[in-house]
């Protein structure tokens, strides 16, 4: 499988594989290990790679553990470490992904739909919560673009937006809060939607993924708030205005529709300048598009301070 690195660059392919050896030999599966190193080809020059920015150490992969119980995903608890068992029983089977809105043709697509008809990759990302904390996740998926280009879109289409699962019967969280705009949605502009690094996901750690990290589909929009990278996606719909995110809805003030990682732009509540990296327990700082400078060319000409 290809494996994309954007942060190759900054740890070197080598570096990177040792840092996942080491870490996959601690988790007792070297194996595995040796079978991704097999797979894992030198980052191709120029493509996805950002400047070197941190320590390698700090951009290791974070322990499949912390990134299986250290989670948000409000349909089920507000508690970080809650999530995981109450996630346990939902239902991921029959599962359909509805494509709408302004589309040449709508239709279902089931998940063996969406991992045969595109081809699927490793992209190793880093991850950063508007909360201030951050992991580096190898999420198994692939390009959004690919999707796009085989719906058909409608030229008067300018975003794509995404609806999560609504089942309170087996997602407590929406039963307990009633008062939100439950299901939680989420949208990116096309342009957005079409860069390479957009991706929809269905495994971690070479691993289907788990219900709490979002089966079985997600987004991974890695130079946004995690917030943005929505989970147990039931529908993709293509509109002509921005469409209506959760959060907005519920606090403008607070979460915005772009929501770019940016360190000059402080959340209301708390600055965004630095971000607590989980398993390395290190405080770094912050880095505009969380170092993936090469998506600036999609805001040129709107104001960073304001957007978020
Ligand atoms: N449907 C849904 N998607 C969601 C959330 C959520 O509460 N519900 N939380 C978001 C937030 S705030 C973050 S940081 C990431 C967390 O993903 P992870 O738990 O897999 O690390 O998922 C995002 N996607
Ligand atoms: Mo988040």
């Amino acid at each position: 499988m290809q494996v994309i690195n954007p942060l190759g660059d900054s740890v070197t392919p080598k570096a990177l594989f040792l840092n996942r050896r080491q870490f996959l030999r601690g988790l007792g599966l070297a194996s595995l290990g040796a079978a991704l190193a097999a797979c894992q080809g030198p980052a191709e020059p120029g493509e996805h790679l950002i400047p070197n920015t941190l320590e390698p150490e700090v951009d290791a992969l974070t322990s499949q553990s912390i990134a299986e119980n250290y989670i948000n995903y409000y349909e089920f608890s507000f508690s970080k470490n809650g999530v995981t068992d109450l996630a346990q029983d939902l239902r991921l089977s029959p599962w359909e992904v509805e494509i709408d809105g302004l589309v040449k043709t709508p239709r279902k697509m089931s998940i063996a739909d969406l991992t045969s008809g595109f081809e699927q990759r490793e992209y190793i990302y880093r991850h950063r919560c508007v909360e201030a904390w951050s992991m580096v996740l190898p999420w198994q998926g692939f390009a959004l673009a690919d999707l796009l280009e085989e719906v058909e879109i409608l030229p008067e289409a300018r975003y794509v937006a995404f609806t999560s699962l609504y089942r309170p019967e087996e997602m407590p969280g929406q039963k307990s809060n009633p008062h939100y705009p439950w299901p939680y949605t989420e949208g990116l502009r096309l342009d957005e939607a079409r860069h390479p690094l957009s991706i929809l996901a269905t495994g971690l750690y070479q691993t289907p993924l788990t219900p709490q990290n979002g089966a079985p589909i997600r987004l991974v929009v890695p130079w946004k708030y995690g917030f943005k990278d929505i989970k147990a996606i039931t529908r993709i719909s293509f509109t002509a205005e921005e469409p209506p995110t959760l959060w907005k809805t519920l606090n403008s003030h607070e979460y915005g529709f772009y929501a770019n990682v940016n360190p000059e732009v402080d959340h209301p509540r708390w600055s965004q300048a630095s971000e607590i990296r989980l398993g390395a327990d290190r405080r770094i700082p912050t880095e505009l598009f969380n170092g993936y400078k090469e998506v600036a060319p999609l805001y040129e000409g709107m104001d960073l301070s304001v957007y978020y």
